[in-house]
């Protein structure tokens, strides 16, 4: 059966192969040349990033709780003539490149259940950009899987309907679908071309040449590749900038990150800060368009203004930083603005930067923690940053220079000093973990269990989110398996995931009905589903994680770890042990620096340059 999608204007429509036919009209105006959609779920404006996540996450019979919570999610704003009024980042981006050869009557982007309005006898590409297709990445068939009997998350259904829609189009064999963006690979890597009726997978950015050359060729009705690798643009004014509105008013901020985690796709770009002032652009032009919010995408905030300068990027650039969000925040128009990615070591090399940014972004953060939040409208960031483990020997495989300008083999006092300054100015991260890395051994679990306990013990906070290690395409681990379905994850493994969600439950859980609700919810899933799911591993910890059984009882019989209390640097004792080198690029206001070394509050070279000369790739880590 087909899923059922819903959009626009309140009206609810399951989309079945019949439906579908009934419902088409020849567009009057023949259709358009070029058609550029993406899958509702990817494109939806509604509530925060967080409604998008769970989309990836949740399974197909779970979708009552996002329309109980978010009723009008399905709703999408249109533009008067049909046209999407917002689509995500990377559509705009596609639609901006191509109106550099082709004229704006032959190229239109919609939401998927207007494809009829603008596929004619004249279109001769439909292009669709996405994410997360078929919900093969991290952190969304685990959950799915967890929670449901099929592995797709309801992303994947919608993605599905979508593709099918255009499958069944009448004037499908006039037509190339062409599909981009950065969840292109999951197609190639299981070879659903022809399920779900898609020409060509391109791989890489739609600002190359051989992506216009591609559409071209399209036009002219010449047999596509099925997969073609496109160049990244390897300076800042080759980046194209939407100036129409973006999904959640998503503008690029940078590409690349440097630090060259060996699992991490996007780290294979370009290390690129985009211009302060093409950013200012795109974000007036997104409130121009009706937006109120805005987000800048990027691997990690804290290179920007500081790639490829005198000062090695994983020391942040505070000026330029506290500028360009400030003049972010401060643009009329802008009520809301939400932080994407970022590391968590420049917590710690720059907590006054942290202060700064702390008073320029809360006002504007949509996020309200009231139980752990000081601010006076408990207001909260929460950036996403890379935990993924807790075990040094895991770490150093896997991520060795994460914690720079620090050691790896100091990384869970990195962890926990940054969260300490984090959590400080009202900053509560995601953070993600990644289990059943490959060759993960037992005592890498429990080392990590050990750090995710500490966080408990020094009253720290962030949202833990485990995932099961999934081998990204072209990275250096893209070879690499690890634990492929969660039956087959071990007791420690579960005691892990089920120990982060009970963590995360904590500032939601202190009404006297949530724990109790929480408990029963839990057994009566298990009983029904997830026992047989997720085999006889999942037992005990779901037992800790719903409180059905007090955790030291279940320590006591052996079915769960204790975990021990770990003794970690302070800041002062991390930048005791850095290279004596890297000290001239410490702040002097932060404090903590050795003896005897003091430091200007500027730092070496006072404010640094905001917006310089084109960046290229990056060679910039130190090993
Ligand atoms: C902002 C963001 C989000 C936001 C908003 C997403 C949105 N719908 O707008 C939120 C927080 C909601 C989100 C959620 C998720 N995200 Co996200 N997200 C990003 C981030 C930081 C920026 C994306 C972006 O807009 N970039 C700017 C645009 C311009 O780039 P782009 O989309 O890649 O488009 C370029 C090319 O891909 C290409 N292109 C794009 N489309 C097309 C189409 C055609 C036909 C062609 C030819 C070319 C083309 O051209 C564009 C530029 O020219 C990226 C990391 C990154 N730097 O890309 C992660 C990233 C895309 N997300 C990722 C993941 C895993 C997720 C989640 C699954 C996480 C989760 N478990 O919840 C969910 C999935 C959400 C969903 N609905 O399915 C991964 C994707 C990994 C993958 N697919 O293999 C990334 C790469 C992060 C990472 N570090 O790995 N995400
Ligand atoms: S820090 Fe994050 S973005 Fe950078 S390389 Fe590692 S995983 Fe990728």
């Amino acid at each position: 059966m087909q899923p059922t999608a819903k959009t626009g204007n309140n009206q609810r429509n399951r989309i079945t192969e019949n439906a579908i036919g009934s419902e088409r009209h020849a567009p009057a105006d023949g259709g358009k040349l070029i058609v550029l959609t993406a899958p509702l779920t990817e494109a939806i404006d509604h509530a925060g990033y967080f409604i998008q996540m769970a989309l990836a996450s949740l399974p197909q019979w779970m979708e009552f709780v996002l329309d109980m919570k978010y009723p009008k999610w399905h709703e999408v704003e249109r533009d008067e003539d049909g046209s999407a009024r917002y689509m995500p980042a990377g559509v705009r981006v596609l639609e901006k490149s191509l109106l550099r050869e082709f004229g704006s009557e032959d190229v239109v982007a919609c939401f998927p259940d207007d494809l009829d309005r603008f596929i004619g006898p004249n279109t001769r590409v439909v292009a669709v950009s996405t994410h997360n297709p078929l919900g093969v990445t991290f952190a969304a068939g685990v959950y799915a899987s967890i929670l449901g009997s099929s592995k797709m998350p309801l992303n994947s259904i919608y993605a599905r309907a979508m593709f099918s829609r255009i499958k069944l189009s009448p004037y499908r064999k006039n037509f190339r679908v062409v599909v981009g963006g950065s969840g292109g690979w999951q197609i190639t890597q299981t070879n659903t071309f022809d399920e779900l009726g898609i020409d060509c997978v391109v791989e890489g950015r739609s600002e190359s040449l051989d992506t216009l050359a591609l559409f071209h060729k399209a036009i002219a009705g010449e047999t596509l590749p099925r997969e073609i690798t496109v160049g990244h643009p390897t300076t800042r004014d080759a980046i194209l900038f939407p100036d129409r509105r973006t999904t959640f008013g998503v503008v690029e901020m940078t590409t690349g990150c440097g630090r060259r985690c060996n699992f991490c796709a996007p780290d294979l770009n370009p290390q690129i800060d985009l211009p302060k002032a093409r950013i200012m652009e795109a974000v007036r032009a997104n409130v121009r368009h009706g937006n109120k919010q805005v987000s800048l995408a990027t691997e990690d905030m804290f290179i920007w203004g500081q790639v490829h300068t005198d000062t090695p990027f994983f020391f942040p650039n505070r000026e330029a930083l506290v500028d360009l969000y400030s003049e972010i925040v401060n643009t009329p128009g802008i009520e809301q603005h939400v932080l994407s990615h970022c590391t968590i070591a420049p917590f710690v090399v720059d907590p006054e930067l942290i202060r700064q940014l702390s008073d320029v972004l809360l006002p504007k953060s949509p996020i309200h923690l009231p139980r752990l939040s000081t601010h006076p409208q408990k207001k909260a960031l929460c950036p996403l940053i890379g935990l993924e483990t807790g075990s040094v020997r895991m770490a150093k495989q896997i991520m060795p220079s994460k914690g720079m300008p620090f050691s790896i083999d100091d990384w869970p006092s990195i962890v926990l000093e940054g969260l300490r300054v984090a959590n400080q100015n009202n900053w509560f991260p995601m953070m993600t973990l990644m289990v059943g890395n490959p060759g993960e051994t037992d005592q890498d679990v429990r080392e990590t269990l050990d750090l995710v306990y500490e966080i408990e013990r020094r009253g720290l906070f962030a949202f833990l989110v485990p995932s099961i290690f999934t081998p990204l395409h072209d990275t250096r681990m893209e070879h690499q398996t690890g634990v492929t379905h969660t039956r087959q994850l071990r007791p420690l493994q579960w005691q892990l995931i089920m120990g982060c969600w009970k963590m995360n439950l904590r500032p939601g859980q202190y009404s006297w009905w949530g724990p109790m609700a929480w408990r029963v919810g839990s057994l009566f899933l298990w009983l029904y589903r997830l026992r047989k799911l997720n085999g006889p591993n999942f037992t005990w910890p779901l037992m800790m994680f719903a409180g059905l059984a007090p955790e030291k009882i279940i320590q006591r019989m052996g079915k769960a770890y204790v975990g021990k209390p770990l003794v970690t640097k302070s800041r002062r004792e991390l930048i005791a042990s850095l290279r004596p080198n890297y000290l001239q690029y410490l702040r002097g206001d932060n404090g903590d620096l050795p003896e005897g070394f003091s430091r200007p509050a500027l730092g070496p070279a006072g404010p640094r340059k905001i917006d310089f000369e084109p960046a290229t790739l990056s060679s910039e880590i130190v090993p």
